[in-house]
């Protein structure tokens, strides 16, 4: 079955999605997504000029040996852009195929390890009360696992909140150039305990928790969180250091009992393969569309099970729905999933854009059997939404030193 054309999109129905549609001679179609956030042209280019000219007349049914081909043949293996597209095109194949076989993909994948995936909620707030209370609603509306993130006092735009904007999607539409943020590890220091601490005293220990520190420290002041947080009990602490510093992983983990989760960064399972094979992580984090697609998260999972390390696949905004579907079917299958990051379902503008059918459902989403991924664009849509471009805050400290954001 030859790949006749592939075609890319660029819209933003909120936020700025990077999408293909692999199409086939008997028009058989499969579509992935190759969203990097902020960077999204880069990736189309990438696609236009040296991705899809290779393609055309290739047999679509040989996943693997076109991964082999985009990565080993390009000779420059890795790198977000790049691997982006391979992502792209591997997610639009796994969902050609599951249309031939008339399967959804985890079937492909060896068919179902649980009955639904777990997720996790994000409940952010500009005080202690407001996270308490957004915390109170996700409990209620049954989510077993959320993540806690809160404006720190005397820091300007702190991440993970969501400031005067009332949905995720709105995040990204209004900034042409990246804003600038403000940091201060003494004052989050200070002050994230407490959140944790109120957070049991009101709640108790059956909600599971989890936080994101995107980066933000040094090892040994990881080792310090880590030990402040370990009376409550977090499933898992996200991000404490960059991930380039693989020893600084070697250092927090000898020295506090904290779970730790690493790796919406990572691009490739070669990214991933110390902080696995050393144990210095207990999830990992690396998403369909920016570590290669169905094919590499599949062999990550595999590797990670032997040294019980769980999946926890990112599920931020600026992945799209085609990256979030896919996820539906790697988590289902997974013998050692853990939990799914979850935004909700987004906006009817997005809706409009990326059709799917998922429930949510005592805080794990439930999927239809259709084949394939399960998610169409609708390209008359999606034209309607033209591309804005936006990028994501960069951070300082006081003394204006740039840092991780
Ligand atoms: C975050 C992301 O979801 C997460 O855990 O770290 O929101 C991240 O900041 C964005 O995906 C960056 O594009
Ligand atoms: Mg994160």
């Amino acid at each position: 079955m030859k790949i006749k054309e592939i075609k890319v999109f660029v819209c933003c129905p909120g936020r700025n999605f990077v999408t293909i549609k692999v199409i086939t001679e008997d028009a058989t179609y499969g579509i992935g997504d190759a969203t990097v956030n902020g960077r999204e042209m880069a990736v189309v280019a990438y696609l236009e000029e040296h991705v899809i000219p290779c393609l055309i007349g290739k047999d679509a049914q040989q996943i693997e040996d076109i991964w082999q081909y985009l990565y080993k043949g390009a000779y420059w293996q890795n790198g977000a852009i790049s691997i982006a597209a391979i992502s792209a095109i591997d997610m639009a194949l796994w969902d050609i195929k599951g249309k031939i076989a008339g399967l959804p993909v985890y079937q492909l994948l060896g068919g179902k390890s649980r009955k639904a995936v777990t997720v996790y909620a994000h409940v952010n707030g500009e005080t202690v009360d407001d996270v308490l209370n957004n915390l109170e609603v996700a409990i209620d509306q049954g989510y077993k696992v959320a993540r806690l993130q809160c404006t720190i006092p005397g820091i300007a735009g702190t991440y993970g909140t969501l400031g005067k904007k009332k949905n995720y999607y709105e995040l990204q539409g209004d900034r042409p150039l990246p804003p600038e943020h403000g940091w201060s590890t003494t004052k989050y220091l200070n002050f994230i305990t407490e959140l944790f601490k109120q957070a049991r005293e009101r709640f108790g220990y059956d909600i599971e928790l989890c936080h994101d520190v995107h980066s933000r420290l040094t090892p040994i002041e990881a080792v310090q969180l880590g030990k402040m947080l370990e009376p409550y009990r977090l499933k898992f602490l996200e991000d404490p250091v960059t991930y380039e510093n693989t020893d600084g992983y070697q250092v927090i983990r000898n020295q506090t009992a904290m779970p730790l989760a690493l790796g919406e960064k990572f691009n490739t399972i070669w990214d991933a393969k110390p902080f696995i094979e050393n144990q210095t992580i207990d999830f990992v984090r690396t998403a369909a569309t920016h570590g290669g697609g169905i094919t590499a998260l599949k062999k990550l999972a595999d590797f990670a099970a032997l040294y019980h390390v769980r999946m926890a696949p990112h599920g931020a905004p600026d992945l799209s729905p085609i990256c979030f579907m896919a996820h539906m079917h790697l988590d289902l299958w997974a013998p050692n999933f853990g939990v799914q990051e979850f935004i909700g379902f987004g906006t009817s503008t997005l809706n409009e854009v990326f059709k799917y059918k998922a429930e949510l459902k005592d805080g794990s989403i439930h999927i239809e059997d259709v084949p394939g991924i399960g998610v169409d664009f609708d390209e008359a849509a999606a034209e309607k939404y033209p591309y804005k471009r936006s990028y994501l805050p960069v951070t300082r400290l006081e003394d204006g030193t740039l840092w991780s954001w």
